[in-house]
């Protein structure tokens, strides 16, 4: 059974994959039939390749993988190809972010490599390369979905989870704002709102409402009990990113962490402050957010004698058990399935990347 999984894995992964040149295509022959300098093209191929390859591509394979689940058979050649799309469009959508969220975040490097606006040739100009990335998720929707029944809840999709992620990602900003550092404005509750919006609908809430929509199987009542499964798993996976941030291998996870630094509302930051002696709390006060590498010691030091690591293995171990109590409980009458959230949750648990 396990090679078995192992084995359709692997098929979807490349299925996937191989999908990108056509969608590539797909982006580029309508600019090509606009006249503009070959430069122009080339050089948007280049951002499209180097801001969505050599990611975990969780997000985009989750809509095959929602489709099979819900379909409860292997795609054909046709679902196989419309779903791979949808999915490849909620990766240029998450390029799009992160491609802002770098910038922002002041990051150095993503995915192994540095990150796009780093490059000595784009600089600024990434700005406007994410903006395209997101315009192109709406030009391949209407080539390719504009004669589809759901065409308007698909766009109304994309739109949606733009939306709150950029909400949530002025929630993440704002709270934490770089010149004034005041730990007495992050709370577990402001945190909870802040992951839900910048990474929870995007990441997991998405993708499974794209396959529900392409199937035609999407009612009220299944949206609101995938949202209510989704939600939380969305939440643990920004806790894992916020551990890995600080205690991640880099050379695993892609990225340098910056969060300290960036003064960021993070999980760890906020179960420290739940957690510390008023002496720990003085250096926290004294030393989160500064952009100084002594600083970023005094902090990292203080997480270690408050054994983070031990409260983040407690949050997984409860975390896990709740969504697989909530998984349990789903109403499989109305069209879902669980092992939509079953496979979702398998490629997320204990994550080291
Ligand atoms: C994750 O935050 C959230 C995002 C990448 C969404 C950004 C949204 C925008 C509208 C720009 P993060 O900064 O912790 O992610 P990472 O660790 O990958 O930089
Ligand atoms: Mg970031
Ligand atoms: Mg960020
Ligand atoms: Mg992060």
């Amino acid at each position: 059974m396990g090679s078995d999984n192992k084995h359709y894995e692997n098929t979807v992964r490349a299925d996937f994959e191989a999908l990108f040149p056509s969608v590539v295509e797909e982006i580029l022959e309508p600019i090509r039939r606009k006249n503009l300098p070959q430069e122009v093209i080339a050089r948007f191929k280049e951002c499209l390749y180097y801001n969505t390859q050599c990611g975990k591509l969780n997000r985009g394979i989750s809509v095959l993988d929602t489709g099979r689940a819900l379909l409860g058979r292997p795609l054909n050649d046709y679902e196989t190809r419309s779903l791979a799309t949808l999915g490849w469009l909620t990766e240029l959508l998450q390029a799009f972010f992160l491609v802002h969220d770098d910038i922002m975040d002041v990051s150095i490097t993503r995915r192994g490599q540095k990150c796009w606006y780093r490059q000595p040739h784009i600089g600024l100009m990434a700005i406007n390369d994410a903006v395209l990335l997101e315009s192109s998720v709406f030009s391949v929707l209407k080539s390719q979905f504009r004669g589809h029944p759901a065409y308007v809840d698909l766009i109304e999709t994309f739109h949606e989870a733009a939306f709150n992620t950029q909400l949530g990602q002025l929630c993440d900003l704002i709270i934490a704002p770089e010149d004034k550092v005041d730990l007495g404005r992050f709370s577990m509750e402001k945190y909870a709102i802040i992951v839900q919006f910048k990474t929870a609908y995007y990441s997991f809430y998405l993708p499974v409402v794209l396959a529900l929509h392409w199937l035609q199987l999407a009612t009220p009542d299944n949206l609101r009990q995938a949202h209510d499964i989704l939600i939380p798993m969305g939440e643990y996976f920004q806790v894992q990113d916020d551990f890995l941030d600080l205690f991640g291998d880099p050379s695993v996870t892609g990225k340098i962490g910056t969060d300290i630094q960036d003064n960021k509302c993070s999980w760890l930051v906020n179960q420290a402050i739940l957690r510390c002696s008023p002496q720990q709390r003085a250096i926290l006060d004294e030393s989160y957010g500064r952009k100084d590498s002594q600083c970023e010691m005094n902090v990292r030091r203080v997480f270690g004698e408050l054994d983070l690591q031990g409260a983040y293995r407690d949050f997984e171990d409860k975390r896990i058990q709740e969504l697989q109590r909530l998984i349990e409980a789903v109403d499989e009458t109305d069209g879902l399935h669980k092992k939509v959230f079953t496979v979702f949750l398998s490629k997320i648990c204990q994550r080291t990347n």
